[in-house]
C-alpha cells in the first residue's frame, strides 16, 4: 500500500532478522516457515522501506562456523547492507540457545561458562563493530533461576557486573564506538530472570564502571507480561537519559511471551507509547522485535512486517492530530491554568523560610477536593482520535 503511511529510511524502522526469519517453531510445534537467508531478508525489508536490521551472531554465524565461514557470511552480509543503504540498527549475542547456557551465560555458577560467555560476546561485539553498529543489546534471557537452593542473586549480579565492567573496557580499548543496553524481562526462558524491569537494569547500570556507556532497551512485551506499564517504564528510561533502544511489539497480559505484530492488541497503550517517543525526540531505532503469527507462510512475513511500520507511522500521525485538535488543546490549556499555584511550594527549591510559608499556608481544601480533572473527557477525544473520527 503505497500512502502518507508508507514507511521510509528516515522513519529508522528496524527489524531483527531472528523475527522475521522467525519459523514459527514452538514448545508443541514444528517450524512452519523455512530458514529465511539474511541476505534476502535485508533485500525484502530494504524493498518495504525499513532502515535497517538486528542480529544476533548465530543469526548470521553458525555456533560452530570456522574463522572462513565467518568472514564470508560477514562479507556477504556487509556487502547486502552496501547494496541496499541498510544499517545495522543493533548487534547482540546469543547466550541462551546452546545447552552449555543452561544455567546462565554471564552470571552462569559455572565459571567456565562465565569465561565462555565472555568470549562468545568479545567475538560477537566484533562482528557488530565490522558491520558497523553503535548499539549491542544484551538480553540475559537464560540469566535467572527456577530455584535459589544453590547461587544467591546477589552472586549473580556481581557476575553480571563483573562481565559488563570487562566488556565496556573491551570496547573501549578496541576504539569501537560502541554503547551498550541491557534488555530487561521479567521471565522466559527462565523461571525468573534477573534484572526484570527497567527500573532494576536502570539501577544496576549506576553500579558499572562505565556507566555512561550502558543504556537500556526496554520491550513492550516484557513490562506487558509482567502487567506493567510500558510507557511508564519507557518514561523513567527517558528522564534518566538511558534510552538508547526500543524493542516495539505487543502481548496479552498473563499470557506466554507472544511478540505480536507492533499494536496488534493494545492499540491504545501504542498510541500513549509513540506519542511519548516521538515528543520525547527519541532518535534511535524504532526497533520491532516481534514474531509473524505461526499461521502465516512468507507472504504473511512481510504483511506482519508492513503492519508493524504502518501502525508505527499511523499511530505517530494520531499523535500529531492530538497536538494539533483544537478541542484538545483548548482543555489541556483551562486545565493547566487551573493547575498553577503562585503561594510558596517545592518547585523553588527548599529553604527554610519556604519550609516554614509552605507549612503555615491556608490551603483551600474544600475548593481542591470538588474539583475535576476532565480526563473522562479528554481520553474518549482520544480514543475518537483512534477509532478515526477525529
Ligand atoms: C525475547 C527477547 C529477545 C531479545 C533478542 C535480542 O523475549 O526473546 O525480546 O527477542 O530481544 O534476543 O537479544
Ligand atoms: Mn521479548
Ligand atoms: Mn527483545
Amino acid at each position: 500500500m503505497s500512502d502518507q503511511y508508507a514507511p521510509t529510511p528516515q522513519d529508522r524502522y528496524t527489524f531483527g532478522l531472528w523475527t522475521v526469519g522467525q519459523q514459527g517453531r514452538d514448545p508443541f510445534g514444528d517450524p512452519v516457515r523455512p530458514a529465511m537467508d539474511p541476505v534476502y531478508a535485508v533485500h525484502k525489508l530494504a524493498e518495504l522501506g525499513a532502515w535497517g536490521i538486528s542480529l544476533h551472531d548465530n543469526d548470521l554465524v553458525p555456533f560452530d562456523a570456522t574463522p572462513a565461514e565467518r568472514d564470508r557470511l560477514v562479507q556477504g552480509l556487509k556487502s547486502a547492507l552496501d547494496e541496499t543503504g541498510l544499517t545495522l540498527g543493533m548487534a547482540t549475542t546469543n547466550l541462551f540457545t546452546n545447552p552449555v547456557f543452561r544455567d546462565g551465560a554471564f552470571t552462569s555458577s559455572d565459571a567456565t561458562v562465565r569465561a565462555f560467555a565472555l568470549q562468545k560476546a568479545m567475538r560477537s561485539i566484533d562482528i557488530g563493530a565490522e558491520l558497523g553498529t553503535k548499539i549491542y543489546d544484551f538480553w540475559g534471557g537464560r540469566e535467572g533461576s527456577e530455584t535459589d537452593v544453590y547461587r544467591s542473586p546477589v552472586e549473580a549480579l556481581r557476575y553480571m557486573r563483573e562481565a559488563f565492567n570487562f566488556l565496556t573496557r573491551y570496547v573501549r580499548d578496541q576504539g569501537y564506538d560502541m554503547r551498550f543496553v541491557i534488555e530487561p524481562k521479567p521471565n522466559e526462558p527462565r523461571g525468573h530472570i534477573y534484572l526484570p524491569t527497567v527500573g532494576h537494569a536502570l539501577h544496576f547500570i549506576t553500579t558499572l564502571d562505565d556507566a555512561d556507556m550502558v543504556g537500556v532497551n526496554p520491550e513492550f512485551a516484557h513490562d506487558t507480561m509482567a502487567g506493567l506499564n510500558f510507557t511508564h517504564a519507557v518514561g523513567q528510561a527517558i528522564d534518566a537519559g538511558k534510552l538508547f533502544h526500543i524493542d516495539l511489539n505487543d502481548q496479552v497480559a498473563g499470557r506466554y511471551d507472544q511478540d505480536f505484530r507492533f499494536a496488534s492488541e493494545n492499540l491504545k497503550a501504542a498510541f500513549y507509547l509513540v506519542k511519548l517517543l516521538e515528543e520525547s525526540g527519541y532518535d534511535g531505532p524504532r526497533h520491532f522485535d516481534a514474531h509473524p503469527y505461526r499461521t502465516e507462510d512468507e507472504d504473511g512475513v512481510w504483511a506482519f512486517a508492513r503492519g508493524c511500520m504502518r501502525s508505527y507511522g499511523i499511530l505517530k500521525d494520531k499523535a500529531a492530530r492530538f497536538a494539533a485538535d483544537a478541542e484538545i488543546q483548548g482543555v489541556i490549556a483551562e486545565l493547566r491554568a487551573g493547575d498553577t499555584f503562585d503561594g510558596p511550594s517545592a518547585a523553588g527549591g527548599y529553604s527554610a523560610a519556604t519550609a516554614d510559608a509552605v507549612k503555615s499556608y491556608r490551603f483551600d481544601t474544600a475548593a481542591l477536593a470538588t474539583k475535576g480533572r476532565r480526563y473522562e473527557e479528554l481520553d474518549q477525544l482520544v480514543n475518537e482520535i483512534i477509532l478515526g473520527v477525529r
